[in-house]
This record gives C-alpha cells, structure tokens and sequence, in this order.
C-alpha cells in the first residue's frame, strides 16, 4: 500500500480558559495546528496532527512545520505507507516536530486497512483508560487555587501546577492549590524555567508537601545534578528529545519521563522510547505539545498500550480549546481518557472545520 495523495491544512485552536503562562514569562493563547491527510492506493485515508506549543517551549514553531510540508509531501508520494518514518528520515534531517503529523496519518491508515484500533497495533489495550490530568498556569495564588478547584470539581484528580518562577511565589501558588484541593495528585512543572539553586530553595521549602517534580532546569545536565537534592520523585519532560536521552536519564535515576510525539517525530519513535523507558522501569507519560480531537486520539491509544503499572497520565487537548476537528473520542467521565472505538486513530475527521488545504499534492488533487 503506497501514498498517492497528501494534503495539509492549518487549523488555529484557541484556548477555551483563556491565556496559558509558564515559567520565563512565556504566555500563549491557543494552538496552530498542522493537519495532514494521506490517501493510499488502496483508496484508505489515513489523519494526523502537530502542534507546538507557540515558539519558545520546544525548537519547534509552526512555521517551520508549514514550511516543511510541502518538501516531506512530494517525497511521500509513493512510499510504502509502512515506511513512512524511514522515508521522512532520509528526506529531512533533523525537524522531528515538522514529520510527527505525517508519521501519525500512516499508522492511522495502516490501522484502518488492518481494521484494528491503532492501541492493538502499539501493544494492545491495558485497562480502560488513562488518568487525566490539567494544568495550572502561573498566576496569582488565589488564581492558581480557584482553577484547581474548577478542575477538581470537573473530574480531574490530577493538577500539573506551573512553577520556575521566583521560588518564594512558587511556594505560595502550591500551598494554595493544595489547600483548594488537598486529594488532587500534584506536578509542579518548572518547564525549565529554574537555575539549580532556585529548584534547591523550592525543594526545601516544599520538602514535606506532596507533589512530583518535572523538569526543574533546562539542561539535561542540570537536572541530573539536581536529582541528588530531591528525595521525591523527579520526571523530565522537555530534556528527553531521544531514546539516548531516556536512557540517560533513567541511569541517573530519574522517576519518569514525558515523551511528547511531536517532540520525537511521531508515533513510530514515541513507540521505541516508550518501549524502551518501561523495560528500563520508568513511569512514562506519552503526550504532545498541542492539537485537538485527532491528536489526543493519538496520545490516547498510545497510552492504552502502555503497560498500566508504568503508564503515568496525559491530557485531553480536545477539552483545551474552543474547536474541534473530528470525533470519535469517548467521554472522559472520572478524568479518564479512553481510546476511540473506531480503526486506526478512531477519529471521523471534520473536514469542512479545516478549511482550504494550505498543500495538497497527488492523484486527483
Ligand atoms: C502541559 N503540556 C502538555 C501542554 C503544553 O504543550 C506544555 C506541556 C507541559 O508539560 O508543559
Ligand atoms: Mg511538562
């Protein structure tokens, strides 16, 4: 089965809590996604979906990704739907965020030709769902606390509180949201934002208060001389762009890591780290950096076929933002996110919601 069409659209998704702020200052108000389409030989589509986050939360920005659509198109046409990852590879080096939709539509077209739910084509389904959790952005205390309650009161038991900021304000925003909702599972995520002596002050601070730490710094490096100054668990999110990242991380023994599928190319090397991270006995989290309906379908059947004992959490991108591209995920009732029932992703994409192709290349286009 060979690619004959290819076709992308931008779809832009803004915030439905409004403006969303992490450490650094950074501040976005919505995802700009890229939308690609395949069309097989054998007549079977097959969707996928990318989003970074704005500019400056991983090297990704949407541009570059528009940018390279057109080059990965016109060397698709023709590949194997099976080789895809291979064929992507050896037309760009580097720019895995700009190859993660495509990658995502050719196992979704795959499972629809093998009529099968992509999570028994990634491992099969352990359990029903995955744990949900939604994210704090920085703001004032009582801001930060009011949210958490907002989402305690909507199903989620667990909060993702953004911290990296001044450790003392930091503080305070956690003793808040514990405060508002003390069953609620807490991550403090400091995206970076802390020099190690900053994440020292915070650690001690907060040393008897219950909550996981992710990414504290920014380098690699940091956080890993950091993991000794921090007796609670620790999980790494933006330093783990690549398998050998992973393993790194897990000989300095970190906790857990965050595999978000855009930042690592795709479904093809997210299933390879995944894999690799639980044999070497890492809690994993599989993710993305933004999207809506057809991506979480993505972040859901790769978390289904995550063994259940080391499988962490994710988070439902469809509830984030005011559109929709498609449907076909099922209620997330009890802060669970469960796959799509249907083959491949699962997804019936709205195509009138994407607008005209911004690229489209092959038969009949
Ligand atoms: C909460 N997220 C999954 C959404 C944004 O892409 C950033 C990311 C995070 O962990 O910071
Ligand atoms: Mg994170």
């Amino acid at each position: 089965m060979r690619i004959a069409r290819v076709t992308c659209f931008r779809q832009l998704q803004p915030f439905a809590d409004g403006p969303y702020v992490l450490s650094g200052g950074r501040v976005d108000l919505g995802f700009d996604s890229l939308v690609v389409r395949l069309v097989t030989d054998a007549g079977v589509e097959g969707w996928g979906e990318m989003s970074p986050l704005g500019t400056m939360y991983d090297p990704a920005f949407a541009e570059g990704a528009f940018a390279a659509a057109p080059i990965l198109s016109a060397a698709l046409l023709g590949s194997p739907v099976a080789a895809v990852a291979r064929t992507l590879d050896a037309t760009l080096k580097g720019h895995p965020y700009a190859k993660s939709a495509f990658d995502m539509a050719a196992w979704d077209a795959l499972g629809r030709a093998a009529g099968l739910p992509l999570h028994d084509l990634l491992g099969g389904a352990d359990g029903q769902g995955t744990t949900l959790y939604r994210s704090i952005g920085r703001a004032e205390p009582e801001a930060m606390a009011a949210k958490a309650a907002e989402y305690r009161a909507r199903g989620y038991r667990r909060l993702q509180v953004k911290v990296g900021g001044d450790p003392g304000a930091d503080e305070a925003g956690l003793r808040a949201v514990l405060a508002a909702v003390p069953d609620a599972q807490l991550y403090c995520d400091a995206n970076g934002g802390w020099q190690t002596g900053d994440a020292r002050r915070f650690l001690a601070a907060t040393a008897a208060l219950p909550y996981v730490l992710e990414q504290p710094c920014a380098t690699m490096r940091e956080n890993l001389l950091l993991r000794a100054h921090a007796a609670r668990p620790m999980v790494l999110d933006e330093s783990i762009a690549t398998l050998a990242d992973a393993v790194e991380a897990a000989d300095a023994g970190i906790d857990g890591i965050t595999i978000k599928i855009a930042r690592v190319g795709g479904i093809t090397p997210t299933r390879v780290i995944r894999d690799a991270a639980v044999a070497l006995g890492m809690m994993v989290t599989v993710e993305d950096t933004g999207g809506a309906d057809i991506d979480t379908a993505a972040m859901a059947h790769l978390s289904i076929s995550t063994p259940s004992a080391r499988r962490a959490h994710t988070v439902d991108f469809h509830h984030w933002v005011t559109v929709a591209n498609g449907v076909g995920l099922p209620d997330t009732d009890g802060g669970m996110l469960r796959p799509p029932r249907g083959h491949g992703l699962g997804i019936d994409v709205f195509v009138d919601a994407l607008g005209d192709p911004v690229h489209d290349e092959g038969a009949s286009s």
